[in-house]
């Protein structure tokens, strides 16, 4: 595989930059300057960098409550998302959503949900909405391997399929939904297989190998963008931290996670540009201290950040008038 350099190292520096924001929210949320859930990605970077690189401005992302990577990979500044975990009114919305509820309208990216599969019909209704417009967009859906279990799964896949609409499905296998591993509730293991049962296009791509999930992506969304239909994408990753904050890990092996830790999508991708002679211990440092810089900024933006007036608190709460 052949990779332009500037390219290359754009990739690593945005899951560097993932990783260690991450990594400072969770210190920030042992503090409890972060509070609520906090799903941590760290271990998946390869996944939402190199799938992003594959959509326009123009496209639609829809994530799941485990989005900090996708945030970060489609530009909203960390500022922004780091002022939304601590529930500030200059966070991406507004404070209102935490973790879980990255939004960010300019950017199209429609969410962050808590509810598992509930971004998928969301998705399908999006790519309706382009395609009675006429316009020719993709819409990016994230979701986990737990939502395969989801009504919502089945009937988004089936609806897109049906009208062809201009959805690429990108189902994040890391083999776990909560403490639940993927042989104990799928009689299929084979995500991508499941594709066939609504006569859409599927396959399965390795997530830890950033421009493997970078080429599969992109000939998925092209597809989609071609009018081909929908497009259902399988990639297996794992995630290396527990599930959310408040997980003993009980249901897997500290081997098991070791073993995947020998395959971390950061070091594996590093090495390799290393080996073509890509990259220099000086470009490294020099990614770690802008990351590190970038972080820096961020914490500050959500540490200055202002609380939402109470007088604001009803703002854009729906409530039924009372006859
Ligand atoms: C409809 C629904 N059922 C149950 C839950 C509780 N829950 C939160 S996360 C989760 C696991 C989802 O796993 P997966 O989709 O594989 O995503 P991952 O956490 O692995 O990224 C569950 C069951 C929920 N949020 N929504
Ligand atoms: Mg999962």
């Amino acid at each position: 595989m052949t990779v332009e350099r500037g390219h290359a190292l754009e990739l690593l520096r945005q899951m560097v930059l993932i990783r260690r924001f991450e990594e400072k929210a969770a210190e920030l949320y042992m503090l409890g300057k972060i509070r609520g859930f906090l799903h941590l990605y760290i271990g998946e970077e390869a996944v939402a960098v190199g799938a992003m690189q594959a959509f326009t401005p123009e496209d639609a992302i829809v994530a799941t409550y485990r989005e900090h990577g996708q945030a970060l990979a489609r530009g909203i500044p960390a500022g922004s998302l780091m002022a939304e975990m601590y529930g500030k009114a200059n966070g991406c919305s507004r404070g209102r959503g935490g973790s879980m509820h990255f939004f960010d309208v300019s950017r199209r990216f429609y969410g962050g949900y808590a509810i598992v599969g509930g971004g998928m019909p969301i998705a399908v209704g999006l790519a309706l909405a382009d395609t009675l417009q006429g316009r020719r967009r993709v819409t990016a859906c994230f979701f986990g391997d737990g939502a395969v279990d989801e009504g919502e799964f089945h009937e988004s896949l089936n609806l897109a399929a049906l009208w062809k609409l201009p959805v690429l499905f990108l189902c994040e296998n890391n083999l776990y939904a909560m403490g639940t591993a993927l042989a104990r509730h799928q009689s299929q293991m084979d995500i991508g297989l499941k594709a066939q049962a609504y006569a859409l296009a599927g396959e399965a791509v390795d997530g830890m190998d950033v421009l493997a999930v970078e080429s599969a992506t992109r000939r998925a969304a092209e597809a989609v963008r071609r009018g081909e239909g929908p497009y259902l994408l399988e990639v297996r990753t794992y995630r290396f931290r527990a599930h959310s904050t408040a997980d003993p890990e009980l249901y897997r092996t500290k081997e098991e996670v070791e073993q995947w830790k020998t395959r971390d999508p950061i070091a594996l991708f590093a090495a390799r540009l290393r080996e073509w002679g890509l990259l220099s211990d000086a470009d490294l440092t020099a990614i770690e201290a802008a990351v590190g810089r970038e972080i820096e900024a961020a914490v500050a933006v959500a540490e200055a950040g202002p609380w939402e007036p109470v007088e604001d608190l009803l703002r854009d709460v729906y409530t039924p008038r009372t006859p």
